[in-house]
């Protein structure tokens, strides 16, 4: 994501005055001081009103339409913006663009029509003062949607970058069980591990390189064990991931946290998306007897099983080879 934010209104008008300026100084003495000063008004005028242009203009080509985008990327992009408000704050940005375009069109005719004459030096000023002052307070009425469109980039460029039309591997499980932990052990990743729950609030990526191309390895936010129409929007980010994204899920267990839940959670994320492959990895196998671990094995035997520690060397040649 490569989108930059805009500067606020004064900093904006300062540049662009700045632009201005700069045209009226280099412009050229002319046999009257009436035919310099009017030459020096349309040099600021039209410099400080193309800067302004095209700074709004490409504000608003840059944005991506969401309604073209991949459908992952509409439902990742509407869990971290009000779609709606940074249209609304686009379309304003559009508007004012093409206000000032006008209005410097109406001022340097104004300019071009002055011809020399008692008073008309200051005319020409006034000309220029009024266009300045109307210019001022377009772009200082876009306060609240520069800001708007600046959160929204800010939120955006924390996104991850995500091929979609690669297959990849999701790590998926109730809270706390060490999806991330494992994303920084088979990854090159470093992702937030801590030792509460919904440490991790939207999508990590990590790659490992498989026959010289890089695989995705995306790890997402926990999942209590409940019905989707209840599920947060934290919750939602990892449900959209395996909703859009092709590829095998790999399910975390923890077999020192509930194993009814976490049973409860494979078979509703199964429900759910059944074209997808399931593997099973049992993970702080440091924390539970060999008993215990054979125990929860045969929990769930029906899936392909890795047991964390060792087997993770099994895990990376599984997903490598
Ligand atoms: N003993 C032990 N602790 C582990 C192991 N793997 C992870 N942990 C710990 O478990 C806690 C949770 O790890 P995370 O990797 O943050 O878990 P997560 O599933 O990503 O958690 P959320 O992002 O909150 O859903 C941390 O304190 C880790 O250090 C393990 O194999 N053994
Ligand atoms: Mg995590």
């Amino acid at each position: 994501m490569s989108l930059k934010p805009l500067e606020e209104p004064d900093k904006l008008l300062d540049a662009a005055f700045g632009r201005g300026r700069k045209a009226a100084r280099t412009y050229k003495k002319q046999a009257t001081p009436f035919y310099t000063i009017k030459g020096k008004e349309i040099g600021k005028i039209d410099k400080s009103a193309e800067y302004l242009i095209d700074r709004l203009t490409l504000i608003v080509t840059e944005f991506p339409n969401v309604n073209k985008l991949d459908p992952f990327y509409q439902d990742l992009y509407s869990s971290v913006i009000d779609i709606d408000e940074i249209k609304k704050a686009l379309s304003s940005i559009s508007s004012v663009s093409k206000l000032i375009k006008t209005i410097r069109r109406e001022s340097i005719v104004d300019l071009k029509e002055l011809r020399y004459e008692k008073g008309s030096i200051d005319r020409a000023k006034q000309v220029s003062k009024k266009y300045f002052g109307r210019t001022s307070s377009l772009i200082k009425g876009l306060d609240k949607q520069i800001k708007s469109y600046n959160a929204s980039v800010k939120k955006l460029r924390e996104l991850p970058s995500i091929d979609t039309k690669e297959e990849l591997y999701l790590l998926a499980g109730l809270p706390n069980v060490g999806k991330s932990t494992l994303l920084g052990k088979i990854t090159s990743s470093k992702p937030k591990v801590a030792s509460f729950p919904f440490t991790t609030k939207g999508l990590n990526v990590g790659y490992f390189i498989k026959k010289h191309l890089p695989v995705q390895v995306i790890d997402t936010p926990g999942l209590l064990d409940r019905e989707l129409h209840k599920r947060n929007k934290i919750e939602l980010k990892a449900i959209n991931a395996f909703q859009h994204l092709k590829g095998t899920i790999i399910f975390i267990v923890d077999p020192v946290h509930s194993l009814d839940k976490q049973q409860n959670l494979l078979r509703e994320l199964k429900k759910l998306f059944t074209e997808k492959g399931f593997m099973v990895v049992i993970n702080k196998s440091d924390l539970v007897s060999e008993e215990e671990l054979d125990r929860v094995k045969k929990l769930f035997s029906d899936y392909f099983i890795i047991i964390e520690g060792e087997g993770l060397d099994n895990l990376r040649k599984e997903l490598v080879e």
